[in-house]
């Protein structure tokens, strides 16, 4: 089936307005994509007509809630393939879920093992990482990067060793774009027994996963990034590593029995969800996930990989122009300086003419230090943007650098 890209794009509502009088070109899908009617519609659905909290009523519209619910989460479960959806944790985003599980394994690591991570995290898969770290006396090391911003794999055998307690790296680089090699670094990991956790922030709207055929431990996943509400993200964990790890919340719904001396906790997946918890973001997610899946999650990685090749080739004619993250297998982003230009002012320059992008530092500082930068403007794409954006962007850009040089 074609790729019908206007149909893609009347489902997008906020796409079709100007900014400074320029038709708006949203390139900022990395940090947060946009929400097709289906995602507002389903939360318009569900206050208007059954809104209740879940696990706990016996009346019906509890039930109704509890039921949508408990749908999506066997949605997710379908979505990267777990084996039961008992493995599948609903919690407030990636940070959340990456937070959980560094909490959790506090009590279970040694002062003599190490924790692996890589040159290439976003800050919410570091910081977690030096917490547990300074808290248990345990070790953080890391896989290094190249000037291409790939990582650097010929030392894998001695940064993963037998003292290794966790390998947690992302699938697809959120400030570079760049793919990384999963299978590689996981079988390494499990050779030496460490447990293992995949970021996958930038691979949910951009790629198929199936977290048993990488056989990864935990996974996460961001509902904002794949067109779903923010405040949402699911945390994948094998069901023998979440029965083990201590929970990182206590409060109500995740217990089994309270008295005032003592509690036991719920049956996962309850465990790990205290609190009421973001059921219209739960809700929007299994719309945004049915939604996504009609195109095609492949259809639309092609169509973003096009984007790409076609950014990518027709921005280096930029005098000038240079990108960062030039790895050969890239997801839909493209990081960028324009010399004798700073990419804070691009990205005010690029807004006053309709284009969205970010600039900074993309909550990947070690990733800007190693390439000696404050750091960069950012397009990233999304399974609604179109080749004429990325004219008006490149009109736009040009525009920008001569009145900055
Ligand atoms: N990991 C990666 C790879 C990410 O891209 C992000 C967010 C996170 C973790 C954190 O996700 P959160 O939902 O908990 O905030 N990345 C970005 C970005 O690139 N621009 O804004 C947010």
């Amino acid at each position: 089936m074609a790729y019908d890209i206007d149909y893609i794009r009347s489902q997008f509502p906020i796409l079709d307005q100007q900014v400074h009088g320029r038709p708006l070109v949203y390139l900022d899908n990395a940090a947060t994509a946009q929400k097709p009617k289906a995602v507002v519609d389903a939360i318009s659905h569900y206050y208007y007509n059954d809104n209740a909290n879940v696990h706990r009523g016996v009346h019906t519209l509890s039930q109704r809630a509890t039921d949508a619910m408990e749908a999506v989460r066997e949605q997710v479960r379908d979505h990267i393939g777990a084996r039961e959806s008992a493995e599948i944790i609903f919690t407030r985003g990636i940070t959340d879920s990456i937070n959980t599980v560094a909490f959790g394994m506090g009590a279970l690591i040694k002062p003599h093992q190490n924790v692996v991570i890589t040159a290439l995290e976003h800050h919410s898969n570091i910081v977690p990482w030096q917490m547990l770290c300074e808290r248990t006396g345990a070790t953080l090391r890391y896989i290094p990067i190249n000037e291409k911003g790939e990582l650097v794999l010929h030392s894998l055998e001695e940064i993963i060793d037998e003292h290794t307690a966790m390998v947690a790296f992302n699938h697809i680089s959120n400030s570079l774009g760049t793919i990384n090699p999963v299978s590689t670094i996981l079988a390494r990991a499990k050779e030496v027994g460490a447990w293992t956790l995949v970021d996958g922030a930038q691979s949910g709207p951009h790629a198929k996963v199936d977290v048993q055929e990488w056989d990864v431990d935990f996974f996460t996943l961001a509902s904002h990034k794949m067109y779903g509400p923010t405040g949402l993200g699911v945390l994948y964990g094998k069901r023998e590593r979440i029965e083990a790890l201590p929970p990182y919340q206590g409060g109500g719904e995740m217990i089994a029995t309270v008295t005032l001396e003592k509690s036991t906790y719920a049956a996962i997946p309850h465990k790990f969800e205290a609190g009421t918890p973001h059921i219209e973001g739960v809700i929007g997610f299994g719309a945004a996930l049915k939604f996504m899946n009609s195109i095609g999650i492949e259809a639309i990685a092609k169509h973003e990989a096009e984007l790409l090749d076609y950014a990518t080739e027709s921005l280096s004619s930029i005098e000038g122009f240079r990108i960062i993250g030039t790895a050969d297998h890239k997801a839909s982003v493209l990081s960028f300086l324009v010399d004798g230009t700073h990419p804070y002012d691009l990205g005010v320059l690029l807004d006053q003419q309709g284009i969205a992008v970010r600039t900074g530092q993309h909550c990947t500082q070690p990733i800007m230090d190693q390439f000696c930068i404050a750091g960069t403007a950012r397009a990233s794409f999304a399974m609604y943007n179109t080749k004429e954006e990325i004219d008006l962007f490149k009109a736009a850009l040009v525009r920008a650098v001569n009145m900055l040089r």
